[in-house]
Parts: structure tokens; C-alpha cells; sequence
């Protein structure tokens, strides 16, 4: 096609030719438009049917990229941001409750993993030995509030405002914003991509986190987890870390505080109650988000380790384990997806149950929806937070 052009040029002598020339032209761009993906629908994101219910197997189309400056933007602004930049004056100008509090997790060996598996192609087995030393988990997830001033203190802008577009459960959206949405998920047709929707307008740009500044941040990629908990001196939790945590010290058990989902008929956990997709009955109090420091907290002080938002880990995805021991395990080198644990206020026994420490999910570090959102680790306290100790 480029010598065809070339031959045109070198003789374009007519203004018929003009025309020839400005023909081909249109039809190279074209093509290009299609190679570079731009007629991808959102049909073929799905990687796993199962986890349509937000448990969250909605990811974005690789081939979509950020505009470059916006993509380097970021990454420029969280490496200059040093933590000490986080001081109690900062924390001042929120008048919402800080809960940025961290536990000291004392390092031990235990079972990762089941024998029991739910969901065999998760890679939720075998159970394994692994062995942790010490460290420093957030008692909540990371708040609207605490990411609020993340983002004052550095101008951070997140994947999805730089996107355009987030996912959001079909029930949480008004008529009016639905009205506007023609794409969907095919395996999912519940999760919805829209427009204008970020952390600041979880459902979209009518909504708002005026009254859910305590509730968890939510439409956050891992890369901006992962910007956050730098800012704040700290960083992901490793999967071992989270599911070690999630534990509470507990053998083998399937949720935080035992086997049993509801003892003394209380709710543990804000999770689905009523027939999925179509009735959240919000039996547990919540058909969405709740504050981050609701329900009770496991033996180790962590409040919605299971339920609430998925939590970013900071390991790649793999679904292979072998029953070898490790110690301080940091999962796969490379990978295409990270993985997120705990399930969210979206999960069912029916259709996602993976609100077991056990279970994981995953999903492309580009990807964000409105249940999924983090909470940070660290190896050695963060100065700032000592006094709160
Ligand atoms: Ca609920
Ligand atoms: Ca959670």
C-alpha cells in the first residue's frame, strides 16, 4: 500500500488523482482504527463467568490506553511524593473520622489455601504452609475520606477519571443514568460501564460520597492502590499477608470468625442477602457500601475482611500452588492480572461465594468498579502513626 502511495505522490499531476490519493488515505485510517481495537465491545471482558457477580471479573479492554501524558502524569506525581508529606496537619483538614489505623500482626505459620475448594479454577487449593514475619495491616479499609486527601496533597487523578468510564452494579444506577447506556457485559448484562463514573460519582455523575466519606473509596485500579499506600508510607498487603489476616488466627476455617456465616443470627458481614441478581433485600443493613468501620472485627481488630469492597493484593495471579512451604511468600514475578480478595456487598452463596478467606478473584491492574476497592500493609509502622498506637 506504501509504494501504491508513493507511485501516486511522485506523480500526482491531476486534481483526479488528488482524489485518488485522499480516498486511500480515509480507507488506511480505517483500518487503523479497527486494528487498534477501537470496536471491541465490552461483550468480550468477561474471563470468568462465575465471577460476573462483581465479583467483579469486569475488566478493561487491554488495547484501551491512557492518554500518554495523563499515564505519566501519575506515575511522575507518586514517585516525588515522599510520606512525610502525610503529617497530622494534613490530617486536619478532614472533619471526617480518621481511620487509617494500623495493627501489628503478629508473624506465624499457617494454611493457605483449601483443600476444600469452591472454585477449582481460582487456584484456591491446595492448602499450603506458609510462614509470615511481622507486620502492620490498616484495622479498615482505606476510607473516601482518607483518599480525599491523597488526592488534595498531590492532585492524583485516577485511572478511571483518566478513562473516562468505571463499572457499576445495574441496581445501584438511576433511570437517568441507565437511559444513557448501551453497552454491556454479556456473561454479567448487570455490571455497567459508565460514563463520568470515578471515586468522587460511584454511580455516575449524578451521584456523589458527600454522605460516604466513611465509606470504603471504591472505583480504584492496583495502580492507584498502589499510589495511595506509597503516599501514605505503606504498600499492598501480599495475598499470604491478607489471607493470614483474614484468618485471625483461626485453623481452617471458611470466614474471619468460624464456619458458620451467621452465628447468634447476626450478620458478620456485609454481603448479599435475597435472590442475585435481581433482589438485595439488605438484610445486613446494606445494599451497598458501608461505613468502613461497621460490623464486628475478626480477632485480629480488622473490620470487613471479608465483604464490603474487594481488596487489591499485591500479587500477580496465578492459579498454580504447590504444596512446597514458603516463607514470606511474594506470589508470581510477572503476571496480566493482580489478585483481590475478600468479595464485596455484592457477593451470594448462589453465585459468588467469595467472601471466604480462602477465595480470590482477580482482575487487570487498569481495572476498577464500584466494589472493589483496598486496604494498605506495611512492614514497619509508619511514623506518623505511631502516636496512635
Ligand atoms: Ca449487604
Ligand atoms: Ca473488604
Amino acid at each position: 500500500m506504501i509504494f501504491v502511495l508513493e507511485f501516486l505522490l511522485g506523480h500526482l499531476q491531476t486534481s483526479k488523482m488528488y482524489f485518488v490519493v485522499i480516498l486511500i488515505l480515509a480507507l488506511l485510517n480505517n483500518n487503523a482504527a479497527e486494528e487498534m481495537g477501537e470496536t471491541v465491545s465490552w461483550d468480550d471482558q468477561i474471563t470468568n463467568n462465575q465471577g460476573g457477580c462483581g465479583c467483579g471479573a469486569v475488566k478493561r479492554n487491554t488495547d484501551e490506553q491512557l492518554p500518554q501524558d495523563s499515564a505519566n502524569v501519575q506515575e511522575h506525581t507518586f514517585l516525588k511524593i515522599n510520606s512525610e508529606k502525610y503529617s497530622s496537619a494534613a490530617n486536619a483538614q478532614t472533619i471526617y473520622p480518621r481511620t487509617n489505623q494500623m495493627v501489628l500482626i503478629k508473624g506465624g505459620t499457617f494454611m493457605m489455601g483449601t483443600d476444600e475448594p469452591v472454585f477449582v479454577a481460582d487456584g484456591e487449593g491446595p492448602s499450603r504452609k506458609v510462614s509470615l514475619s511481622d507486620f502492620y495491616l490498616d484495622v479498615h479499609e482505606v476510607s473516601n475520606a482518607e483518599f480525599e486527601l491523597f488526592v488534595n496533597a498531590t492532585g492524583y487523578r485516577t485511572e478511571a477519571e483518566s478513562f473516562g468510564d468505571s463499572f457499576v452494579f445495574e441496581l445501584l444506577l438511576s433511570e437517568e443514568t441507565k437511559t444513557g447506556i448501551t453497552q454491556a457485559v454479556a456473561a454479567a448484562p448487570w455490571w455497567l460501564p459508565v460514563k463520568g463514573c470515578n471515586w468522587k460519582h460511584p454511580e455516575g455523575p449524578d451521584s456523589n460520597i458527600k454522605d460516604r466519606m466513611d465509606h470504603p473509596v471504591v472505583h480504584v485500579s492496583w495502580n492507584d492502590a498502589v499510589a495511595y499506600c506509597h503516599w501514605a508510607g505503606k504498600r499492598l498487603p501480599t495475598e499470604a499477608e491478607w489471607e493470614y489476616a483474614c484468618r485471625g488466627g483461626l485453623k481452617g476455617r471458611l470466614f474471619p470468625w468460624g464456619n458458620k456465616l451467621n452465628p447468634k443470627d447476626k450478620h458478620w458481614a456485609n454481603i448479599w442477602q435475597g435472590e442475585f441478581p435481581g433482589t438485595n433485600t439488605g438484610e445486613d443493613g446494606y445494599v451497598g457500601t458501608c461505613p468502613v468501620t461497621e460490623f464486628p472485627a475478626n480477632a485480629f481488630h480488622l473490620h470487613n475482611i471479608v465483604g464490603n469492597v474487594w481488596e487489591w493484593t499485591a500479587d500477580w495471579w496465578n492459579i498454580n500452588h504447590t504444596r512446597t512451604p514458603t516463607v514470606d511468600p511474594l506470589g508470581p514475578e510477572t503476571g496480566k492480572d493482580r489478585v483481590k480478595k475478600g468479595g464485596s456487598y455484592l457477593c451470594h452463596k448462589s453465585y459468588c461465594y467469595r467472601y471466604r478467606c480462602a477465595a480470590r478473584s482477580q482482575n487487570t491492574p487498569d481495572s476498577s468498579a464500584g466494589n472493589l476497592g483496598f486496604r494498605c500493609a506495611s512492614t514497619n509502622i509508619p511514623e506518623y502513626l505511631k502516636e496512635h498506637q
